[in-house]
């Protein structure tokens, strides 16, 4: 059995919505790409999860695009992205490879220790920006720190409406001034080098949502 979501726990917003002309309103379904592999996608509608083989005739889909299928389940098109993150693919034919799409918040990881670099976080952050993404700075291990609040600062500085905040990955208590962007709908995207905390967040989040009853099953991990 799979879990049933509402589109718009599904992160569905009148973005998308505005897209659908009146014939599709009634003849297609929206379906969100979740999970890519080589031979289906993985795609959630508001009916639960299901697959979608991968044929030469779709375009180049990631995850988090949003599209619309036929009623027979088939392919209908892609949604236009509200953002989108690509790399450039080396000794490929094809010039960029996509890597994520419709991502609202980005949290930037850096852990506050020896692998502190204020050149780092403001590359995530132009990389975020290019995306058309919004970013948080997620500054991990601020208990293993003597004066998280003076990397703050240096953070702070790089931009005043900067969102920063300093937490301990594995404490759900430090993760409070996260909750604005955990919330059901949002989808969230975690950047950072090996090590820094990624995957101790997400299930801390995770394990709190749980907890909460919140949907926070569209936070992705990411590993640069
Ligand atoms: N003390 C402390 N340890 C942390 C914190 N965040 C992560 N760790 C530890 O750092 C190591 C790497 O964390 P991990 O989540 O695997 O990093 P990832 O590679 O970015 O996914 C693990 O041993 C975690 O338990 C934190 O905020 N405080
Ligand atoms: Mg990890």
């Amino acid at each position: 059995m799979t879990t049933i979501y509402s589109l718009s726990q599904l992160g569905w917003t009148p973005y998308f919505q505005q897209q659908l002309t009146l014939e599709e309103c009634t003849q297609c379904v929206p379906a969100r790409v979740i999970a890519q592999h080589r031979s289906h996608l993985e795609l959630y509608t508001e009916h639960g999860k299901q697959d979608l083989p991968v044929t030469h005739k779709l375009p180049p889909l990631t995850v988090g695009d949003w599209i619309l299928l036929h009623h027979d389940g088939t392919y209908s098109r892609l949604l236009d992205r509200l953002s989108r993150f690509a790399r450039k693919a080396s000794g490929s034919k094809v010039s960029e490879q996509l890597i994520a799409a419709n991502v609202d918040t980005v949290f930037v990881v850096t852990s506050l220790n020896h692998n502190f670099s204020l050149n780092r976080i403001e590359r995530y952050l132009a990389l975020t920006k290019e995306a058309g993404a919004e970013a948080v700075v997620v500054l991990t291990k601020s208990d293993l720190c003597d004066d998280p609040d003076s990397y703050r600062r240096q953070v702070q500085a790089l931009d005043p409406l900067l969102m920063v905040e300093a937490i301990n990955a594995l404490d759900a208590n430090t993760l409070t001034g996260l909750q604005p962007w955990c919330k059901a709908g949002n989808t969230v995207a975690v950047l950072g080098s090996s090590g820094v905390g990624k995957s101790t967040l997400v299930n801390t989040l995770l394990g709190q949502a749980a907890r909460t009853g919140c949907s926070a099953d569209w936070i992705s991990t990411g590993c640069r």
